[in-house]
């Protein structure tokens, strides 16, 4: 079974990952990790913090000579500020003249909550784990999982829907997402140059005004097998799986699985996609007039490409900080501000795309099974004959 963990302070000397259940023999590929987590780095909108970071992951086991070898994986990813944190944030007792209070809680982030949870009295411990920071390591562990899914031809990528009040309202081809992987400048990671521009305006608006900017991302899985995921019991259903997987992400608020929301609102006629068979290769000859369902039926991946939306609230550290109370005096102040992004929706739809993969990949092996991937794939590729003799 895929399990996994990460830990690490956004300040701190490093976030680490642990990946467990990865068969051997899987080529790992340390550039097409490391251009993952440059991924989630880019975007326009972002902070002065991903100036100072160059995340690359430093694996330190489970790996050797560049393949698994069926052991725990694990890595580590260094915070470059960590110098500039040392002294504030030691690991050790250190001088307590030198930390840095989080003096009034953050609506919107965990700062409140966390500090009323952890009984501490003020909320920097809070925001060290809770910021989104952690995502790097799932990116870096869910990279791992999209060379896995590689093998087995399966590839996830994402793309912006919205920004703020502008929204791309056409779905977009596997293609043009495709194509979006290949920037060496991401913007919004629009598919529409027109939107894109449109959505670069709404983030300068709220550089402006000291505000901050949600969104909505779309992960797409191309190259799906029917047949991951099951509804012979509530918790083994791909849709509740990915579901929770991205919900996870910091700021997601919604998730989505292909049209649902609008799915709601519409007779049964105009939702469902009808069946045919014409023959055209794929894993069978069942064919859809489209793909509302986003790739899943019962809980099942059906062969189409899987759509998962996230839905994003505003970074919740504003420029210009909203209403709060001072921790220490219970006075009405405004709350903590050091610095923050503006907006983060393509990064945090990289983020997903490492959710989604590991959820796949998990429920890949699942059904395949395999300690080595020559049993995997031959398990797989088995499988895929079996759905050809349908
Ligand atoms: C982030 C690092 C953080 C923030 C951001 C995401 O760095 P710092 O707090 O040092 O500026 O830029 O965190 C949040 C959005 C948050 O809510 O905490 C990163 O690496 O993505």
């Amino acid at each position: 079974m895929l399990r996994y963990f990460t830990a690490g302070e956004s300040h701190g000397e490093a976030l680490v990952a642990f990946l467990s259940g990865m068969p051997a023999g899987l080529k790992i590929d340390q550039a097409f990790v490391d251009r993952e987590l440059w991924r989630r780095q880019q975007g326009y909108g972002r902070g002065g913090r991903m100036k100072i970071e160059r995340d690359t992951a430093h694996i330190l086991s489970g790996v050797r000579h560049a393949i698994t070898i069926g052991s725990p994986i694990s890595l580590q990813i260094a915070n470059r500020d960590w110098k500039n944190w040392e002294e504030s944030l030691p690991v050790a007792a250190g001088d307590p003249a030198k930390h840095k209070r989080v003096a009034s809680p953050r609506p919107g982030h965990a700062d409140l909550a966390g500090a009323l949870k952890y009984n501490f009295p003020e909320a920097r411990y809070i925001l060290e784990r809770a910021s989104a920071r952690e995502s790097a390591a799932r990116v870096a562990i869910g990279a791992l999982a999209k060379l896995f899914l590689r093998e087995l031809g399966i590839e996830v990528l994402s793309h912006v829907i919205t920004t703020g009040a502008v929204t791309l309202h056409e779905e977009v081809a596997w293609e043009k997402i495709r194509a979006l992987y290949d920037q060496d400048e991401v913007l919004l990671n629009c598919a529409d140059p027109d939107t894109e521009q449109r959505m670069k305006e709404e983030v300068d608006k709220v550089l402006r005004t000291g505000d901050s900017l949600g969104g909505v991302f779309e992960v797409v899985a191309h190259q799906v097998p029917p047949g991951l995921g099951t509804y012979a019991q509530w918790d083994e259903r791909l849709d509740g799986l990915l579901a929770a997987a991205v919900m996870s992400l910091q700021a997601v608020k919604a998730v989505e699985i292909g049209s649902g929301v609008a799915a709601a609102f519409s007779p049964g006629s105009q939702v469902h996609d009808e069946i045919g068979y014409n023959g055209t290769p794929g894993f069978t000859a069942f064919s859809r007039a489209h793909n509302n369902a986003g790739g899943i039926e019962g809980g099942i991946s059906n062969g189409q490409d899987i759509r998962v939306r996230g839905y994003l609230k505003p970074i919740s550290t504003l420029r210009r900080p909203l209403q709060s109370v001072d921790f220490s005096t219970r006075e009405p102040v405004k709350a903590a501000y050091e610095r923050s992004d503006v907006c983060v929706v393509p990064a945090a739809g990289v983020a997903a795309e490492a959710m989604v993969a590991l959820t796949l990949a998990r429920c890949a092996l699942e059904k395949f099974g395999g300690d080595s991937m020559t049993e995997t794939l031959r398990n797989f590729q088995g499988y895929c004959q079996q759905l050809k003799n349908f």
